[in-house]
């Protein structure tokens, strides 16, 4: 590895496909805008995809009961999702994106990292970069991104989320501890909602708590995700910038700080992993038939293991129970495991799907 310190970029697109609903009709700008299932007066189910600001102001979010956002804010615009739509947006600002980096890692339909270490020498020049990035999506595209510079993808990540819409956030490495430490521990990546619970019962609700707590402990509570935490809380993040290619699979993997021979541990790794994945495969509206395992030996043999299953599902349950499945027939007693990474791929469009059902 070169001596040169990393400078990262994490660019997010704002309101993503709200975003390109109001670039195609102008007429909505201004208003608050919802993509997400029909809501048919409060009696439609399903679930909101995303929405604008305007929404926002009334309570609206991602993910929230389509029934529940109409009573919220019915005078706003609903839109069915135009999954084709979005993606056209996406392959044109990935385009333009992946021109700006020396490695380059699509996350999702509307995140990227770029690594732009070798382009720049010093934080001044990553961040005339970042502005002309901004302003080449804004002219091509007609659509605003917000930006994180960072020492890593982590601090990146959190950099870009931290003023949102339109925001450029510049953390240098001398500065993440500072800047990491009043923000709520939920947005470190592996941070879900019961370790949130848990941690808030240690009277650990920041990042800055987390950072001061005795990592000893941290190590005894939650395993390896404890070290994880502790070194992320602290703003240390050596995962690189990898490149992916079109998207024919969602993975994800995790190599242990330390080897174990714990089943419990590896299982409860596998269903983070499990739903981040899963995740994944909900923001682009996919289904998947295909679910395959990777396990990797503290001697690095490496096992992958796969099941295709009769029929296309965006499940989660099914998920987690053919990958904890597949899983299991690798471990071994005697022998600690290193890595563990779940994978699905064969998909079909969710929209396909139910035509077909
Ligand atoms: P996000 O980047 O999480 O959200 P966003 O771009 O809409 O808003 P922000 O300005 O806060 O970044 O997700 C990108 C797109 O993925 C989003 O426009 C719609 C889709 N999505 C879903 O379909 N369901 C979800 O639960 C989430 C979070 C996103
Ligand atoms: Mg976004």
């Amino acid at each position: 590895m070169s001596g040169k310190k990393r400078i990262i970029f994490h660019v997010d697109m704002d309101h993503f496909f709200t975003a390109v609903e109001e670039r195609e009709h102008p007429e909505f700008k201004g208003k608050p805008v919802v993509v997400g299932a029909d809501p048919k007066e409060g009696k439609g189910r399903g679930v909101v995809s995303t929405c604008n600001y305007e929404a926002r102001e009334f309570g609206v979010e991602s993910g929230m009961p389509i029934s529940r956002a109409w009573k919220l804010c019915p005078e706003a615009i609903y839109q069915p999702v135009n999954y084709e739509l979005y993606a056209k947006a996406s392959s044109e600002i990935m385009g333009i994106l992946r021109r700006y980096a020396d490695k380059f890692e699509q996350w999702g339909i509307d995140e990227a990292f770029l690594d732009i270490t070798l382009r720049v020498d010093d934080y001044d020049e990553a961040e005339i970069l970042a502005h002309e990035i901004k302003r080449e999506i804004l002219k091509n595209e007609k659509l605003t991104c917000s930006i994180g510079i960072g020492p890593n993808k982590l601090v990146a990540k959190i950099a870009s989320d931290f003023q949102k819409p339109d925001g450029l956030t510049v953390v240098k490495e001398e500065n993440a501890e500072k800047f990491l430490a009043p923000l709520p521990v939920r947005k470190l990546l592996w941070v879900g909602r019961k370790t949130e619970q848990k941690l808030k019962g240690m009277g650990i609700k920041t990042i800055g708590d987390l950072a001061n707590y005795d990592a000893t402990v941290l190590a005894e509570t939650f395993g390896v995700m404890g070290t994880q935490l502790y070194l992320m809380a602290h703003g240390m993040d050596r995962s690189e910038v990898e490149e992916r290619g079109e998207v024919k699979s969602i993975s994800r993997e995790l190599t242990f700080e330390e080897d174990t021979a714990d089943f419990e541990i590896v299982f409860d790794i596998l269903d983070k992993l499990s739903r981040e994945v899963h995740r994944d495969v909900a923001k682009q509206n996919l289904c998947f038939k295909t679910v395959t395992v990777k396990v990797r030996y503290e001697n690095f043999e490496t096992h992958t293991h796969g099941k295709t299953l009769p029929f296309a599902t965006d499940r989660l349950q099914y998920l987690q129970k053919i990958a904890r499945k597949l899983v299991q027939d690798w471990l071994r007693p005697d022998r600690k495991t290193r890595l563990v990474g779940v994978r699905v791929s064969n998909f079909v469009s969710a929209e396909k799907q139910k035509k077909l059902t």
